[in-house]
């Protein structure tokens, strides 16, 4: 009687313990969407720039070319906005935070260039 009384309560604190577990696992896995502006002009630069975009923990990005802005939806614990916006930038479109490098924006094909000459 005993050792049922002690599977009892350790298969109870088993079970407590997963509850606990996932509560937690739940909580990291957590998503926010958040926009902010992204330079562009035209459907290749709308895929170029949501390529760019999803990275590991994005799980939706899409940009939206006449608002300038991308509205993306991430993983809280996995992604720092700051490094999505490094990516876009990387790929040659200015982010509210990056500038993208010159060298590669004028490699932008004609229809993509956004800045005013
Ligand atoms: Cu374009």
């Amino acid at each position: 009687m005993k050792t049922i009384k002690f599977l009892t309560v350790s298969v109870l604190a088993l079970f407590f313990s997963i509850g606990v577990y996932s509560q937690d696992h739940s909580m990291h896995m957590a998503t926010k969407t958040e926009s902010f502006k992204v330079s562009g002009k035209c459907g290749m630069c709308k895929s170029r720039i949501e390529k760019a975009a999803k990275i590991e923990g994005v799980t939706k990005a899409e940009w939206d070319a006449d608002k300038q802005l991308i509205t993306i939806t991430y993983m809280l614990n996995m992604v720092k906005i700051d490094d999505i916006q490094k990516k876009i930038a990387a790929v040659g479109h200015d982010t509210e935070k990056f500038k993208a490098d010159d060298k590669i924006y004028d490699k932008l094909p004609g229809c993509c260039k956004y800045r005013k000459k």
